[in-house]
């Protein structure tokens, strides 16, 4: 637990200062929309606060101003590195200085800056670092000088980060900064990541970076550790090739350079027998060779490995079986590293281990015997109550730290996309408690298999660790895109439209909070050039990061999820398109653009990521909002042209993540609805028909590769024409894939999947497909192969009647309409390029077929005046080519 100075209140802060020269107090807490003073050009003025990230516990402004002159002086002490020194030379370069001295102590004419020198403060009036936490630092900017002062090296290179970022850009002498004290400490000790996802591990040249990343946002630890170096788990005995071995000793010491802790996490768990000598004697052999490069701090994960198998003999003999066996060999082992290897190399830092259960607090026979075995200074890790913690509460590391005994150390699975790897996670660190920090060792973020687009996240990770009390994740997102951004307006708009449609998680539950808010607005005012606009933006969005964004990793890293951007900008830019020219009568219009969807939406659904064994993955993006988008506007276009509604599903489970129940109506056998949790008996899944019709064949094809247990085990089928009173159609058990058919003329309008047992489970359903009947279709010609005639009137504009011939002489299509009844009009929509020609007739009660109107291309409307029929037909002209009905809509 860090231990924390006194929170400063403003009244209070001005007390415990030495007041003289300070002005105002401001809190801490930052404007949402950044305003980046080391932006060119955006130089601090007047007496705001500067914006600093992570935000600062305290900054005061002050009635004084330094100025930069042509010639600083810079005077190092106690606290002061390389490092630093040069953070803030550059910092002072980029402000205008020409010429920067070194000396041992303060002197000439111009600005005097003290890197390091808490004594220094004096003459500010300033209080110094000592009271202050490890990490903590005091910047004084005022008195005709600049003042780091670091509670230790790196508090004095935090301080070099700071004024880095309050200094403003030009390019000659005579900038004024405004004086300023700002005095800043972290949460907690520990504030960084753990590279340890599952697939393509990061670049030697992205971990490079990231090193500078955490440096510059004041993160001081990174654990290597990905799950697919083979060298860390499978080969966990072998030494480094020379090569490889050379890289991890070049980021130790940029790590080294940067404050940051490059910890070296070894996985022994899938093969190590606990007992061995041997065995010990390799881990501590591996870490001996990395210790030789330079690094000082160690970890032994042991998650995702099996407890109840051993992997010798030796062991089972010597601790039994269960969970209980399993704590007391791990302590054993780590306990022999720990006094071995830890214990007898000064400078090193307390090893880290990750329990095989790090996912709960319930109390174990495994835990109870890592609480009682395990060396009390090992630092225990813990994702929080679930393997991907949507929250996590101060009680629960309460808790986490009571169980087992140990410091905790968040291993936080945000923004890890490991288990959804066709989604980029760029939405903030959220649902952490506030206080959280203060209760743990630290915090480590495991982030997404793409390096450089994880930074969006990880720098709202920094600015939460460091100062949960004034964390607010909208606006740490909102200040961290305007950073990642490199200052440009047009550039962060484009970030910002970008990481709006990759924003849902575990954490974030809502997607695209921005877009959908705009579908919302449109659907509410009708303001379609507003929308216009929005989905403009968003197609250009990504041309504008390729051309413009300084990182250029994260174009790399987003290249499928760009595309598909722009591919899903203009899909529903062409159904705003539709929906407006549908709502202005534009009929014709209407269904030209709505024939483009399937393939529009085809596109955007076609981009794929390829994981680490080669394996593509088709990429998401708005999940659920722009797809939900299309689904609205095609239902209100269809609704327009009289088409009854498209069928909607329903469940009596939850939703795991945004799998909803929509996407088992999709037609896509790709996506599916995930439950959150298993069924119990009476749990079901329900598809509405919108209204009672006749059906055919209905397919329920549930699990998917990955999960194929998640169907339900033991179910039924039935439908329903109330939803009150239900008619079994059939029961299945112990196989994903059902198909029935009910029998003729039956007249339905629900049909559902009902668990009849609980089961473990969950419940993935990919499709549950209902074919529909249209109303009576009769007459010809035939419907080719893989077509059907009443494919011309099921409601549906999707499937489309195709004749397998011309029509002969003679020969009409017949839709009946039940009984005799008033018609107003009657709407024929054909497929694009189907040049079939007909009369359009209706049948009166006397039985007389009589014509309102001709086919005239794909959308034809004729208005009928009210006349009463019981039918219409299309009556085939001489000369007709092959008709393609999409549907035949009678008003
Ligand atoms: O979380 C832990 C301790 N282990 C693994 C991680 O390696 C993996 O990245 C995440 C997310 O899939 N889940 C785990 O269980």
């Amino acid at each position: 637990m860090t231990p924390r100075p006194p929170r400063l209140t403003a009244l209070g802060a001005a007390a415990s200062l030495l007041v003289g020269g300070l002005l105002t107090a401001t809190p801490a807490a930052q404007a949402a929309d950044g305003g980046r003073p080391d932006a060119p050009g955006n130089a601090v003025t007047g007496q705001s606060t500067p914006a600093i990230t992570p935000t600062p516990q305290s900054v005061r402004t002050r009635s004084d101003r330094v100025t930069i002159s042509p010639s600083v002086t810079l005077v190092t002490g106690d606290t002061s590195d390389e490092p630093s020194v040069k953070v803030v030379e550059a910092a002072l370069r980029r402000a205008g200085a020409q010429r920067i001295v070194r000396s041992d102590r303060a002197g000439g004419s111009g600005l005097t800056v003290h890197v390091g020198v808490s004594a220094a403060l004096a003459d500010q009036h300033i209080e110094g670092p000592d009271a202050l936490p490890a990490d903590g630092y005091v910047l004084g900017v005022g008195a005709d000088r600049i003042v780091l002062a670091g509670r230790d090296t790196t508090g004095t290179y935090y301080a070099a980060q700071t004024l880095r970022q309050i200094l403003p850009r030009q390019n000659h002498p005579g900038a004024e900064v405004d004086g300023l004290a700002v005095r800043d400490w972290p949460g907690t000790a520990l504030r960084g990541v753990i590279e340890g996802f599952y697939g393509t591990p990061w670049s030697h040249e992205a971990r490079l970076d990231q090193l500078d990343y955490y440096g510059e946002h004041k993160m001081n630890i990174y654990v290597y550790s990905p799950k697919d170096d083979a060298y860390l788990r499978e080969k966990w005995r072998d030494q480094y090739p020379a090569e490889q071995l050379a890289q991890i000793k070049e980021l130790t010491d940029r790590a080294v350079q940067r404050h940051v802790e490059f910890t070296y996490a070894l996985s022994p768990g899938l093969s190590v027998c606990y007992s061995s000598d041997t065995d010990a004697k390799a881990l501590v052999d591996k870490f001996q060779a990395i210790w030789d490069i330079g690094v000082r701090t160690f970890a032994v994960p042991l998650d995702d490995i099996s407890y109840t198998d051993w992997n010798c003999a030796a062991d089972k003999a010597k601790w039994g079986t269960g969970g209980g066996a399993a704590g007391a060999a791990q302590a054993y082992l780590l306990n022999k590293v720990n006094k071995e290897f830890i214990a007898t190399h000064p400078g090193a830092q307390p090893l880290q281990m990750v329990p095989t259960e790090y996912y709960n607090v319930s109390a174990t026979a495994y835990k109870k015997a890592l609480a009682e075995q395990l060396d009390p200074n090992v630092l225990v890790e813990w994702t929080g109550v679930g393997v991907i913690a949507p929250t996590m509460t101060v009680a629960q590391a309460k808790a986490a730290r009571t169980v087992f005994n140990h410091p905790i150390l968040t291993w936080d699975n945000y923004p890890v996309n490991d288990y959804v790897t066709n989604r980029l996670l760029l939405g903030p660190f959220n649902g952490r408690e506030k206080g959280l920090p203060g209760e743990l060792a630290g915090i480590t973020a495991n982030p997404m298999i793409q390096p450089y687009a994880s930074k969006l996240s990880l720098y709202t990770v920094a600015d939460y660790s460091w100062n949960d009390a004034a964390y607010d994740e909208r606006g740490s997102w909102l200040r961290g895109l305007n950073e990642y951004a490199g200052g440009d307006a047009r550039t962060e708009k484009a970030l910002r439209a970008f990481a709006d449609i990759n924003y849902s998680s575990a954490l974030n539950k809502q997607e695209a909070p921005d877009l959908a808010g705009e579908f919302a607005r449109y659907w509410q005012s009708g303001d379609a050039d507003r929308l216009t606009s929005v989905l403009r933006d968003l197609g250009n969005a990504p041309g504008r990061l390729r051309s413009s964004l300084p990182d250029r990793g994260f174009i790399d890293d987003s290249g499928p999820w760009l595309d598909a951007t722009e591919s899903w900008a203009t899909a529903t830019r062409t159904a705003l398109r539709m929906v407006e020219a549908a709502r202005a009568g534009k009929g014709a219009q209407a269904w030209e653009l709505r024939q483009q969807l399937p393939a529009l939406v085809a596109e955007a659904k076609s981009f794929t990521y390829t994981g680490l064994d080669g394996h593509k993955v088709p990429v998401i993006v708005g999940n659920g909002v722009l797809d939900g988008f299309l689904d609205k506007a095609t239902a209100e276009h269809d609704r327009i042209i009289g088409v009854s509604g498209r069928p909607t599903a329903s469940t009596s489970l939850g939703t795991y993540q945004t799998n909803t129940v929509a996407r088992m109506l999709d037609g896509d056998d790709s996506t599916y609805f995930w439950s959150d949790g298993a069924p119990a008996a009476g749990d079901q899944v329900t598809v509405d028909l919108g209204r009672v019709r006749e059906i055919g064949g209905i397919t329920l094809a549930m699990a998917k590769p990955g999960s194929t247990g998640d169907y339900l085990h033991d179910g039924v089928l039935e439908y329903s024409a109330d939803g009150q009173t239900w008619q079994q159609l059939t029961a299945f058990s112990g196989k994903p894939d059902v198909t029935a058919t009910v029998p003729a003329g039956t007249k339905v309008r629900y049909v559902r999947a009902r668990a009849t047992a609980g089961q473990t489970n969950w419940l993935v359903v990919r499709e549950f497909a209902i074919e529909k009947e249209g109303g009576a279709v009769a007459g010809g010609p035939p419907a080719a192969a893989g077509s059907a005639l009443r494919a011309a009137a099921d409601g549906d504009l999707g499937t489309v009647y195709r004749a397998a011939r011309a029509p002969e002489a003679g020969e009409a299509l017949e839709l009946g309409l039940g009984s005799a009844r008033s018609v107003g009009s009657v709407t024929v929509l054909q497929s694009a390029g189907s040049e079939a020609l007909a009369d359009i007739q209706l049948r009166g009660t006397d039985g007389i077929w009589r014509t309102v109107g001709a086919l005239d291309g794909p959308y034809t409307r004729v208005n009928a005046t009210g006349r009463t029929a019981d039918a219409v037909r299309l009556a085939w002209r001489a000369g007709s080519a092959a008709p393609q009905i999409a549907e035949l809509v009678v008003g």
